[in-house]
């Protein structure tokens, strides 16, 4: 079979979707860091859309750590297939809007170039949590992170998210050009808020005048973002590429569901993102908070409830009645409480959610959400068990999620076998869970002094020390389906 590329379009199955517009007659408009699988599947359909009718916002992609991605797509004209799945069947969509792949660490001035260009608005990332450098905890830059320390001693070569946006953004002020509006697309508590405060650090430790800039003259737009999108496996892209009677070598697989919400503060022009079905916001927060806890704090806790009970996906975890009745009792009695937004029916956004995390088309391995939890648990379960606390209200089921993880840290599982844990504190974790042994004491007490995850004022409270012990004395000794079992008729 011939690859996938422009020349190829009109080769591909009839009910291919493909683009509505000559992808070679746009121009750049956003450049995007961190081309991952998420990205192709969000924010490039929606600029799809957008480029049938505004040919000027297609996007100069970058790779922040590896080739593969670039050497993939760049045979195929950086075109790329997203396969929509659920249990109707699977929809093949072309997309055109990513126009090129820069690998950062090989030449960090390529893309530095294409951000001071002046058509250049806006810069979006999604770098996922670890990408930011940050402290999740207090959501201020990690000064001793490597990548940090790398481009603060060389900061006209930069490889991190933060050092990248600020070399670009002092680069266009030297040459008099305008900032880009800067859009963080990733799982982050306040993400506008969060990024504009990572970026500023870093800049006033490079200059303090220059820190000062950032903070008052450059637009950070928070946005919440959702679609779920699995990795790729080969098996995906062996049937994909039979469909569509081209190969693409790296498709993207998604569920039919999207959603886009942006803080409209764009000072020097965006996209017409309304017209393409995201919703355009003065505050974004009230649904960062709503997806993060609903659906990420979910899925954390399925993923590692799910992966010490067996289940290899998330569909087949929600088949098990007691891990459903779980995850919709911890939504409706511990999370909905914490929210604060009329706009939305949040018992109806939860059944939503039940149902997404049921699509038996998706293969969405409770492996691959498990990853990088010391990232993720602040946002997702533990700023809910704090408002929780606060009302002296129950945190049973969120304490049992955070037990889960603590179970799943200590790399063996409930079989004896060795867990791949990929976390950015995976070894330490793991020491201080050989430490501690096999007693749940010992190692509540263990992780929650990991102050970049807990601060220490989750350490210090024994209402969630005694839960999140309840739950791992149980997950060790009865293992992780009784326990799901024995919270759930609870
Ligand atoms: C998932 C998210 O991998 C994970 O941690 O929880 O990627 C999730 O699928 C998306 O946020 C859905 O929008």
């Amino acid at each position: 079979m011939l690859p996938l590329s422009l020349a190829t379009l009109d080769q591909l199955s009839q009910d291919v979707v493909r683009p509505a517009y000559d992808p070679r007659a746009t121009t750049i408009g956003i450049v995007h860091l961190g081309v991952g699988a998420f990205h192709r599947a969000h924010q490039a359909v929606y600029v799809d859309d957008i480029l049938g009718h505004d040919p000027q916002w297609a996007i100069a992609g970058a790779s922040l750590r590896r080739a593969d991605m670039r050497d993939a797509l760049a045979p195929q004209d950086n075109l790329f297939t997203v396969a929509v799945r659920s249990g109707e069947g699977t929809q093949l969509r072309v997309i055109g809007s990513l126009r090129s792949i820069d690998v950062v660490p090989e030449n960090p001035a390529a893309i530095l170039a294409r951000m001071v260009d002046p058509a250049v608005r806006i810069v979006s990332l999604t770098v996922t949590e670890k990408g930011y450098c940050h402290d999740p905890a207090t959501g201020d830059l990690n000064t001793a992170h490597p990548d940090i320390v790398a481009d603060l001693a060389n900061p006209r070569a930069p490889v991190s998210a933060p050092g990248l946006i600020a070399e670009a953004l002092r680069l266009r002020r030297a040459a008099g050009i305008v900032p880009f509006t800067v859009m963080p697309c990733d799982n982050l508590p306040s993400n506008g808020p969060t990024v504009h405060r990572i970026v500023a650090q870093y800049a006033a430790l490079l200059d303090p005048a220059f820190g000062r800039f950032v903070e008052t003259d450059v637009a950070f737009a928070g946005t919440m973002v959702d679609r779920i999108v699995p990795a790729t496996s080969e098996e995906d892209i062996a049937g994909i590429s039979e469909a569509l009677g081209v190969t693409d070598a790296w498709p993207v697989v998604s569920e039919p569901f999207t959603q886009w919400v942006i803080e409209d503060r764009f000072p020097t022009g965006r996209p017409d993102f309304a017209s393409v079905g995201a919703q355009m916001v003065a505050d974004v927060e009230p649904f960062e908070k709503m997806k993060l806890r609903m659906l990420n704090g979910s899925h954390s806790t399925l993923a590692y409830l799910g992966y010490l009970a067996g289940y290899e996906t998330v569909s087949a975890a929600m088949a098990n009645a007691d891990i459903e009745k779980l995850c919709r009792d911890l939504m409706t009695d511990e999370v909905i409480p914490t929210l604060d937004l009329p706009e939305a029916d949040l018992p109806a956004y939860r059944d939503a959610l039940i149902a997404r995390f049921h699509n038996p088309a998706l293969k969405h391995r409770t492996w691959q959400i498990a990853m990088d939890g010391s990232q993720k648990l602040p946002q997702r379960l533990l700023g809910t068990v704090r408002d929780r606390l606060a009302t002296g209200a129950s945190i049973d089921r969120l304490a049992l999620g955070v037990a889960a993880w603590m179970r799943y840290v200590t790399g063996t599982d409930e079989n004896g076998a060795s867990i791949d844990v990929r976390d950015p504190l995976a070894a330490r974790l793991k020491a201080l869970g050989d430490t501690a042994g096999r007693d749940a004491d010992a190692l509540v007490k263990a992780y929650l002094g990991v102050e970049e995850i807990f601060g220490r004022d989750l350490r210090d409270n024994k209402r969630f020390s005694d839960a999140v012990k309840r739950g791992l004395a149980m997950l060790l000794e009865k293992g992780a389906r009784a326990t799901v079992a024995a919270y759930a008729a609870g």
